[in-house]
C-alpha cells in the first residue's frame, strides 16, 4: 500500500500534537491516535476507545440522552416520546439530526412534529418529577392515544431519584392498552451516547420487539438494523430493496412504525448498517428467535451493490438473485455517467472524516469512488472492533463505565426460536467465505500510515488542518465553523447539511455532486482573515516614566 500524503510524517506530527499536553494526558491520548498499519490476517494496531474524555478538553461527543433517545428511538414516528428533564434536552434533540418520516397516509399517526418534555422546573428538581411525569403521560393519552410511549430520562432524573421504571409501571397498570417503557439513559451515563444506543437496544428488546407474531407478506423479508433515515437514506434503500424483490420487513429505526418492531422478529434475516449503535439488537435477536445477521453498507455504490448481492446470496433463490444483478447493472450505469466525469476532477484529493461510530468508515467508500484519499478519520465514541474488527471483541476489557450499562443475558425463546438456516447451511457458507455476525472495522480498509485518532478534539483538529491541509473535511456543527474559517470546505455527515439522500445510488450521485462543488468552490480562498492579507497594525503607549 502506498503511503497517503509524502508531505507529512504522520510519527511527527503525532510527537508534535502530543508534546502540548500535560505527560499523563499525553500517555493516554498516544494510544487513541494510531498510525495505521494492516498486516496479515488484517492486523491492525490496537487503538485505545470508549475511554472517558479528560475534562477540559472540547470533545465531539454527546450524551447518553442523545444516542438513545435522539439516534435509535428518535425516528419512529408513531411511539409517543417524553423527555423525562429540562425543555433544552428534549427540544436540541428534536430534528436536528434531519431524520425524516413518511406516514403512508395522512390519517396515520405521526408525533415527530412534536417535541415532548415533561420541562423540569426547580419545583421538580428538589420535591421530585414523578408526579409531573404521571401527569404528562395522561395528557398525553387523553390528546394523542397513543399505542406506545417511551420516556427519556435526562441527568437531573437521575441525580434527584425520579423511578420512571415504577412511573411506566403504574401507567400502564392504569391504561392497559398503551405500552408504556422508561429508559434509564440519563445523559452522564458511559463516556458518550454510545451508552444510550445500549440502553435503547435493551429496552426495544425486552419491550417492544416479539409482541406480535403477524409477519408481513412477502418471500424474502429481511430487516434493516442501523439506519435512522438521515436526508432521506432509508426511502432510497426502500426504493432499492422493493426493485430487487426484497421485502423490508422493518428499519430500526428510519421510517419506522410500532408494529415494524413489534414483528421484526418474524423476518428471516437481518441486516446491520450502523454496526456500533444497534449490534446488541442484532445479537440478542439471533439469540432468542435464531436471526442471523451480517454487516451490510449502502453508503457508496460499489458497497450498495456488494450488499445487495450479499442479501441476494443469503436467500439463495436464482431469480432474486438474477433481479438483483440485472437492477445493479441499470444503477452502476447511471452512477458511473456522474462518477467518471467527477473523478477526473477530483482524483488525488485529500479528505479526513470524524464522524460518530460508523460513518467515518462508511462515507470513505464514496470518498474512493471518486478518486479521493482518506489521509485520517476517527471516530467520536466507537469502540474498539468498530476500528479494529470484531476479531477483538474477546480482548476488550470491560471498565467501570461499561458495566453500568447493563448486559441483558438472553435465552432462545421457547416456541419461537427458529434457526434459519440449518447447521449444513450454515457449514457450507462458511466454506464459501460467506460472512456471518462480523463486521471488519474501519482500521483493515484504511491505507498505511493514514492516521486514525479516537474522540477528536478541537485542538487536535486545528493542528491537523494546519499541517495535513486536507481539501475537503467531513465532521458536525461543531466542527464546521472552525475548518470553514480556515478556508477549508467542510461536509457535516451527521446532519448532511441541507440535503441527501447519501445512501445508495442515488445518494451516491447527489454525494458526488456535492463534494465535487465544495472541494472546487473558490468561496473557501476568501475565508482568510484580513489580517492574513494586510498588516497587522501595531501601538505603542505614548507615556514615559
Ligand atoms: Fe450510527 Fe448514526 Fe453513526 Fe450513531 Fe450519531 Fe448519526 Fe453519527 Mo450523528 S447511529 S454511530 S450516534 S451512523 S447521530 S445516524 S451521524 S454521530 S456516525
Amino acid at each position: 500500500m502506498a503511503d497517503q500524503l509524502t508531505h507529512v510524517d504522520p510519527e511527527a506530527f503525532k510527537a508534535d500534537v502530543l508534546s502540548k499536553y500535560p505527560a499523563k494526558l499525553a500517555k493516554k491520548r498516544a494510544k487513541q491516535f494510531v498510525v495505521n498499519k494492516v498486516e496479515s490476517g488484517d492486523q491492525v494496531p490496537e487503538i485505545l476507545a470508549n475511554t472517558r474524555t479528560t475534562p477540559g478538553i472540547l470533545t465531539m461527543r454527546g450524551c447518553s440522552y442523545a444516542g438513545c433517545k435522539g439516534v435509535v428511538l428518535g425516528p419512529t414516528r408513531d411511539i409517543l416520546q417524553i423527555t423525562h428533564g429540562p425543555i433544552g434536552c428534549g427540544f436540541y434533540s428534536w430534528l436536528t439530526r434531519r431524520n425524516q418520516t413518511r406516514p403512508e397516509t395522512l390519517a396515520d399517526t405521526n408525533f415527530m412534529p412534536y417535541a415532548m418534555s415533561t420541562d423540569l422546573q426547580e419545583d421538580e428538581i428538589i420535591f421530585g418529577g414523578e408526579k409531573k411525569l404521571k401527569a404528562a403521560i395522561d395528557e398525553a393519552i387523553e390528546m394523542f392515544h397513543p399505542r406506545a410511549i417511551g420516556i427519556f430520562s435526562t441527568c437531573p432524573v437521575g441525580l434527584i431519584g425520579d423511578d420512571v421504571h415504577a412511573v411506566a409501571r403504574e401507567m400502564e397498570a392504569k391504561y392497559p392498552d398503551v405500552n408504556i417503557f422508561g429508559f434509564s439513559c440519563e445523559g452522564y451515563k458511559g463516556v458518550s451516547q454510545s451508552a444510550g444506543h445500549h440502553v435503547a437496544n435493551n429496552k426495544v428488546f425486552t419491550d417492544v420487539v416479539g409482541l406480535d407474531d403477524t409477519a408481513k407478506e412477502g418471500k424474502f423479508r429481511f430487516n434493516i438494523l442501523g439506519e435512522y433515515n438521515i436526508g432521506g437514506d432509508a426511502f432510497e434503500i426502500e426504493r432499492i430493496a422493493e426493485a430487487c424483490g426484497l421485502t423490508l420487513h422493518s428499519t430500526f429505526s428510519g421510517n419506522s412504525t410500532y408494529d415494524e418492531f413489534t414483528t421484526a422478529h418474524t423476518a428471516d434475516l437481518n441486516t446491520v448498517m450502523c454496526h456500533r449503535s444497534i449490534n446488541y439488537l442484532a445479537e440478542m435477536m439471533e439469540k432468542k428467535f435464531g436471526i442471523p445477521w451480517f454487516k451490510v453498507n449502502f453508503v457508496g455504490a460499489e458497497a450498495t451493490a456488494k450488499s445487495l448481492r450479499k442479501i441476494a446470496a443469503f436467500f439463495g433463490d436464482s431469480d432474486l438473485i438474477s433481479k438483483t444483478e440485472a437492477f445493479v447493472e441499470v444503477e452502476m450505469e447511471k452512477v458511473a455517467k456522474v462518477r467518471d466525469a467527477i473523478k477526473a476532477r477530483c482524483e488525488g484529493k485529500t479528505v479526513a472524516l470524524f464522524v460518530g461510530g460508523s460513518r467515518a468508515h462508511h462515507y470513505q467508500e464514496l470518498f474512493a469512488e471518486i478518486g479521493m484519499k482518506t489521509v485520517a478519520a476517527g471516530y467520536e465514541f466507537a469502540h474498539r472492533d468498530d476500528y479494529e474488527g470484531r476479531k477483538v471483541l474477546p480482548d476488550i476489557i470491560v471498565d467501570a463505565d461499561s458495566r453500568n450499562i447493563e448486559e441483558l443475558s438472553v435465552e432462545k425463546d421457547a416456541t419461537r426460536y427458529n434457526p434459519r438456516k440449518s447447521e449444513a447451511e450454515l457449514e457450507k457458507m462458511k466454506a464459501e467465505g460467506f460472512a456471518l455476525s462480523d463486521y471488519e472495522g474501519m482500521m483493515p480498509e484504511m491505507t498505511e500510515k493514514a492516521l486514525i485518532i479516537d474522540d477528536l478534539n478541537h485542538y487536535e483538529l486545528e493542528k491537523l488542518l494546519e499541517v495535513y491541509k486536507p481539501d475537503i473535511i467531513c465532521a458536525g456543527i461543531k466542527e464546521k465553523y472552525v475548518v470553514q474559517k480556515q478556508g477549508i470546505p467542510m461536509k457535516q455527515l451527521h446532519s448532511y447539511d441541507y440535503m441527501g439522500p447519501f445512501a445508495g445510488f442515488e445518494g451516491a450521485i447527489n454525494f458526488y455532486r456535492e463534494i465535487d462543488r465544495l472541494v472546487h468552490s473558490s468561496v473557501f480562498a476568501l475565508a482568510k482573515a484580513p489580517w492574513e492579507s494586510s498588516p497587522e497594525l501595531t501601538a505603542s503607549y505614548g507615556w514615559t516614566d
